[in-house]
Order: C-alpha cells, then structure tokens, then sequence
C-alpha cells in the first residue's frame, strides 16, 4: 500500500484587523439608529428594541479577541454593516483563486514542489465566489498544475474532508501530488448586524500538499496514519443562499441568506460527537488519546476545544496539547484547524502522533491521524 505524507503546507492571512473593541463600537453604534428609526414600534411594544453587543461577552463566551478580514471597507460602516468588495471582470483572477494561489504556492515551497508537479487540486471551502466554473479549475490554471481539479464543500469540514480524498487519491493511483486549498471569505456571509453571530468569524486561506512518501523531498513530512469522516444531518447551522433564490421570488438580504446557528445547541450536541469520533478513530489505528503529542481542532470556541479533550484524556489541556488559533484569527470555518497545523508542528519530533479534526455544520467531523517522518 502506498504511504501518503502531508509534505507542505501555507496560510494567507489577510491585510486587515478588526479587534473585537472596533467591532461592537460600530455594531452598536448600527444598533442605536435602528433603535432610532424604530423608536415610535419600540414605544408602542410592536418591536423589541436591538440589545448591544460587548467585548466581555465575546471574549469569555468564545476565547475569539480579533479576526482578519480581507476588506475592512463597509464592515464597520453603521450605514452598511457588510464589506465591500470591487467586482472583478472575467478575464482577471477572482479573490478566492488569488488568496488561494498565495497559499498554494508557499505550500509548494514548503514541498520543495512547483505547480507543474501538482495534478489534482481540491478547492474545499463552506462558500464558493460563484457557481462555475469550478474555482480549483482557476486554481489549477493560476499555479501552473495539470491533471485535474474540483470542488467541494462540507462547510467547517471541508479541509479535513478533502484530505481524505487526496490521501484516497494518491493511495489508488489516480493522481501523485494533490494540493488542497481552503479559501475562507467569511466576512461576506456572516451577518454583521445580528450579535449572536457578528464577532465569530475571519477571512484566511490555508494550503497542503498531499503526495506519496516515496517522491516527497521536504524535511517536514507528515505520514497519513488514517483518515476518519462523519455526518449526521441538523438544521442548527444554516445558511439558505443558494441558486434557486430568485426563482423563489426571495428577498436577498433576508436574514436565513447568511449564516445562521443556534450556538448552545451545537455546542452541546458536537462536543460529545467530536471526542467520540476521535476516541475511536485513535481505537481503530491501535492507540489512546493520551499518546498523541498534538491536537490541532476546529477553532470555532475555546470552551468546546475544552471539553473535548477532557473527555478524550481525562483532564485539563493546555496549548502545548492543543494550541489555540481562534484568539487571533477567529473561526475561519475550514481553515481553523489547518492553521493550527500549519503555525504548531515545528516542535515536535519524528515518530510523535497528532490528530487534525475538525467540527460544525452539517454535522460534519473530519479526524486525520498523522505521524511525524
Ligand atoms: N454581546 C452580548 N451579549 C450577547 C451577544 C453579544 N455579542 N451575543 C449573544 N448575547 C447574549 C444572548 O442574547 C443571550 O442572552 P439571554 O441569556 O438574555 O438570552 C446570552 O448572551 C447568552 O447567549 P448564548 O447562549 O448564545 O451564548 P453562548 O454562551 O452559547 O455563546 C457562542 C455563544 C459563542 C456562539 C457559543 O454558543 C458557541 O461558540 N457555540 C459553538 C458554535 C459552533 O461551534 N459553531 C460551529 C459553526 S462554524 C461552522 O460549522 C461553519 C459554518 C460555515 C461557515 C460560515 C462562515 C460564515
């Protein structure tokens, strides 16, 4: 059988900041005219006045303290509350090939590997900037790769989703050098006026390359020990944009068009699915939690990482078992995991185990058991 290694990986990080203290100013200055404009309804008991978001609630509900945002243009604006991107023509490389094509090509860096050796790209991510052609196509185009490209989504899954198809990939024989790509443009489909929501996510894009061992060159390789993949259908994260919505006759800018969750009901319902998955994806390959040196999570919430490695091994974690992205960069959807890889893998030594797993919509959980050549 043949072994696959993760030889490489790259993150694009976004030009702009947005610290939690700039946001809630702007979402509560947004929530004062609304409550303005309605003043006469709120008077009258037809409307609920908007309550005002805070700093100390995001950062203690969430572990999240700032997130990266490709444009910082409109989001911060009380008279817009969405960012602003220019509209590119066709004959120009789109924003998610751009940031994607950045992150590819220090992945292939890392790999010691240029476009020309890559033969198969996954583009995975929980939103595409359009319908067709496939995004990996102009991915593919941009880094000069042959064979083949697609795309797919599992939404918060979608990295750890395609890994096992590039793993599967390589192991059957029908490409050599696959590279995975998660560009994550958040900012443009969370809701920014809703407070339950508006401080969760952040823009990145993050790359691997997936090859067999026998033809990876990098000092820094990761052999795939096993790959584990879960779904179990839920509404309680969704986001109804989709094609059919003209013929719908909806309204565009309705609130069930962006993101949307019952946060409590998912934390409670992922945390017990995720520690179980994991448990028994590590029983499967023969070993315990307690013998892996890393776990890089989804990063969607500091508490739920939490717990879920207390019901894997028992006891309190810190970041040197589990390091935390989500301070920084937010939930980045696909991507939080993979910059957990990316950012804390240097210190460990060869022969040492991790898990790379992530967890949200669908439900869907991702595990990836890797071990360091
Ligand atoms: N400021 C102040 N108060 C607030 C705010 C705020 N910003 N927001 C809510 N509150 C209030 C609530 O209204 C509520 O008030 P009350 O008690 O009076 O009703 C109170 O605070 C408590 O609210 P919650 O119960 O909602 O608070 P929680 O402690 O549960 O924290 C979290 C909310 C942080 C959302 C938490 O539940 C959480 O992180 N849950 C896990 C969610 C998760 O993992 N989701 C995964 C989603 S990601 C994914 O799958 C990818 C989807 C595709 C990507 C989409 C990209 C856009």
């Amino acid at each position: 059988m043949t072994r696959v290694v993760i030889s490489g990986t790259g993150l694009y990080r976004p030009p702009h900041v947005i610290s939690n203290a700039e946001l809630v100013e702007a979402y509560n200055r947004y929530a004062e005219l609304q409550n303005e404009r309605h003043a006469d309804a709120i008077a009258a008991g037809e409307r609920q006045p908007m309550a005002s978001s805070s700093v100390e609630f995001i950062e203690k509900a969430s572990g999240i303290k700032q997130r990266y945002v490709l444009v910082k243009d409109g989001v911060l604006d009380p008279a817009r509350m969405y960012p602003r991107f220019e509209p590119r023509p066709d004959e120009q490389l789109s924003l998610m090939a751009e940031i994607a094509a950045d992150a590819a090509r220090q992945a292939l860096a890392a790999a010691g590997k240029t476009g020309a050796d890559v033969d198969m790209v996954l583009c995975a991510a929980s939103n595409m900037q359009r319908a067709y052609p496939a995004m990996a196509i102009e991915i593919q185009n941009a880094i000069g790769a042959g064979g083949y490209g697609f795309d797919m989504n599992v939404a918060c899954s979608s990295a750890t989703f395609a890994l096992e198809q590039a793993v599967n990939a390589v192991k059957s024989g029908s490409a050599r050098c696959v590279l995975v790509v998660n560009p994550e443009i958040t900012s443009a489909h969370i809701e920014w006026r809703d407070r339950d929501c508006h401080f969760i996510f952040g823009d990145v894009c993050t790359a691997l390359v997936v090859e067999a061992a026998d033809t990876a060159t990098s000092a820094d390789r990761w052999e795939v020990m096993g790959t584990k993949l879960a779904t179990k259908f839920s509404n309680a994260i969704r986001n109804n944009f989709g094609f059919m919505n003209s013929a719908e006759d909806a309204d565009p800018d309705a609130r069930d068009k962006k993101f949307r969750q019952e946060g409590r009901k998912v934390f409670k319902e992922v945390v017990p699915m995720a520690a179980a998955h994991i448990a028994s994806h590590l029983a499967a390959l023969g070993h315990e939690p307690t013998q892996v040196r890393r776990f890089w999570l989804h990063q969607a919430n500091v508490g739920m990482n939490q717990l879920v490695l207390k019901k894997l091994v028992d006891h309190e974690v810190g970041g040197d078992i589990a390091p935390l992205i989500l301070d920084e960069y937010a939930n980045t959807a696909s991507a939080g995991s993979i910059i957990a890889f990316h950012e804390h893998r240097a210190d460990l030594a060869a022969g040492h185990l991790g898990v790379i797993c992530s967890f949200g919509a669908g439900y869907s959980i991702g595990s990836i058991v890797v071990r360091k050549c």
